[in-house]
């Protein structure tokens, strides 16, 4: 198979973060090489043949990254990110939700198409310290690598930051079927990039490293791994990549421009696999890849780089040749015919640092921006109205669905967006056309994946209901009764509180 090999990022090289004057470029750190936190796979609490049950806690530690001092981090059933959930399409899921944080959060489903606004997560779903819920949800979808995340308004940012993110894998026949790494832990592996600045005593702190165009540090930290190492010990390797970062894009590559193939991105397989040497991730973009090593023997390594900083060292150990090929197709997907009588929908993304808006406003919890009949496919056209030159990527994500990609600026999208996405990186100066379909009723957030910039207020939310039945009322959140609940558990004076958002709205003259 002579496949073309892409070499370049694909996107706006002007509007790379790298451009942006707020921009914290990455360094190896000092620290010695350690190696490669591997998540371990969550174990259910029961399992029938129809039917699986979870508990998902969301819990404070303390975690050895660097030598010394532990840093104070969050996670879910661990320390810091948290344990590998796997639900596998069909079964009856059910999940309860344990909050043992001294402060409140949700737990939001980043990838699940599941319905809003409760069992998605976002902010309408608070669980307060102490507190547990349960949640039961039924999943029809492809296989994908998905992830939880906290998404309490409006301290996402925050929260996410303190360690509240680990992936989610969705699971089916089908994939399970192709021949694909599927040892997870020997050669299926995820790797959740992020950064972040270490502080006095190894500490984070995130109010000195604040930023409303997103928090970044100077220190890669792979699933939690500073300067991590990976010993490889099959000829394959496949790689589910998550920028689990607050702001940061990774502009991923290998050292002898090693080329990979591409075989999923955030919601699904690839139709085909892509192969490429460059790969550009925008926050909360996922993106599975297998590497081949066959060209290496035990002994040698490989790097894989962000931009020419090295965040991963693969060490060679000897394999056992493997000559399964990946299939030429991997997902069979169908364009859902849109009636040309529906209005073209029109979003936009506006604004840098506190005066990022969605539709010329900033989110309010309580009220309904747009709506849509569930089962009716429509063109949403994104667009980011940046400058070109010295504008931000904002990555547009939609809650509780999984859309394609019909164009960039009327042109053809990126030769590895033809799967289904639910997050997509939109240029400065440009409109992306995507198909959005939703098939469960519900109120769902869209907004940017810039966490600082969703808290700031570039989020919006609609509703999806029945053609011909009730509009149903869902009992939404208000921003005082979340503020004074944070005040309390924080133990101050709620005009004493601070949090990421806040900020945004107040330089604008805004409630929020
Ligand atoms: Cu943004």
């Amino acid at each position: 198979m002579a496949a073309k090999v892409y070499n370049d990022y694909f996107f706006d090289e002007p509007a790379f973060n790298t451009h942006d004057g707020g921009y914290v470029p990455l360094e190896v750190a000092d620290a010695p090489v350690s190696p490669l936190a591997i998540p371990p796979l969550l174990k259910p609490d029961k399992q029938t043949d129809t039917d699986i049950w979870y508990t998902v806690t969301a819990q404070a530690g303390e975690t050895q990254i660097l030598p010394g001092a532990k840093t104070k981090t969050w996670g879910y059933n661990t320390s810091l990110l948290g344990q590998t959930i796997v639900y596998p399409v069909g079964k009856h899921i059910h999940v309860t939700l344990q909050n043992h944080l001294s402060e409140l959060t949700t737990f939001h489903w980043h990838g699940l198409i599941v319905s809003g606004p409760y069992v998605d997560g976002g902010c309408h779903a608070p669980v307060y310290p102490g507190e547990s819920k349960q949640i039961d949800f039924t999943l029809d979808q492809p296989a994908a690598t998905t992830w939880l995340h906290a998404h309490p308004c409006p301290s996402t940012a925050e929260q996410v930051w303190h360690g509240l993110a680990t992936m989610v894998l969705v699971t089916d026949q089908h994939i399970n079927d192709l021949p694909l790494p599927h040892n997870y832990g020997v050669d299926d592996i995820p790797l959740v990039l992020q950064d972040r600045r270490f502080h006095e005593n190894n500490q984070w702190d995130y109010h000195a490293d604040y930023d409303p165009d997103g928090v970044q540090g100077p220190t890669a930290l792979i699933n939690g791994t500073v300067n991590p190492v990976f010993d490889v010990t099959t000829q394959k390797l496949r790689l589910r990549i998550l920028d689990g970062a607050n702001r940061r894009e990774w502009r991923l590559h290998f050292s002898d421009d090693l080329s990979f193939t591409q075989i999923a991105s955030d919601s699904s397989l690839l139709p085909e696999p892509v192969q490429l040497t460059h790969l550009m991730l925008t926050c909360a973009e996922r993106a599975e890849i297998v590497v081949d090593f066959a060209g290496y023997h035990d002994g040698q390594t490989v790097t894989l780089f962000s931009d020419d900083v090295p965040i991963v060292t693969f060490k060679i150990h000897a394999f056992a040749a493997d000559n399964t090929t990946i299939p030429d197709h991997l997902l069979d997907i169908q364009r859902p015919t849109v009636d040309p009588s529906t209005p073209v929908r029109k979003i936009t993304m506006s604004g840098m640092d506190e005066s990022v808006m969605m539709d010329n406003k900033k989110f309010s919890m309580q009220r309904i921006d747009a709506t849509q009949p569930v089962g009716e496919a429509q063109y949403w056209d994104i667009t980011n109205t940046n400058d070109m030159d010295s504008g931000m990527v904002h990555p547009f994500h939609v809650h509780g669905t999984a859309f394609l990609v019909i164009s960039r600026n009327g042109h053809d999208p990126y030769p590895n967006e033809h799967g289904y996405k639910d997050t997509i990186g939109v240029n400065p100066g440009e409109t992306v056309r995507l198909l959005v379909r939703f098939d469960l009723p519900g109120v769902y957030m869209y907004h940017c994946h810039i966490i600082e910039h969703e808290d700031g207020g570039m989020m919006a939310q609609i509703q999806t209901y029945e053609k011909g039945k009730p509009m149903p009322k869902y009992k939404l959140m208000d921003m005082d009764t979340l503020m004074n609940a944070f005040a309390k558990e924080r133990g101050i004076k709620p005009e004493d509180l601070w949090m990421a958002g806040m900020d945004s709205y107040r330089k604008m003259g805004m409630k929020m």
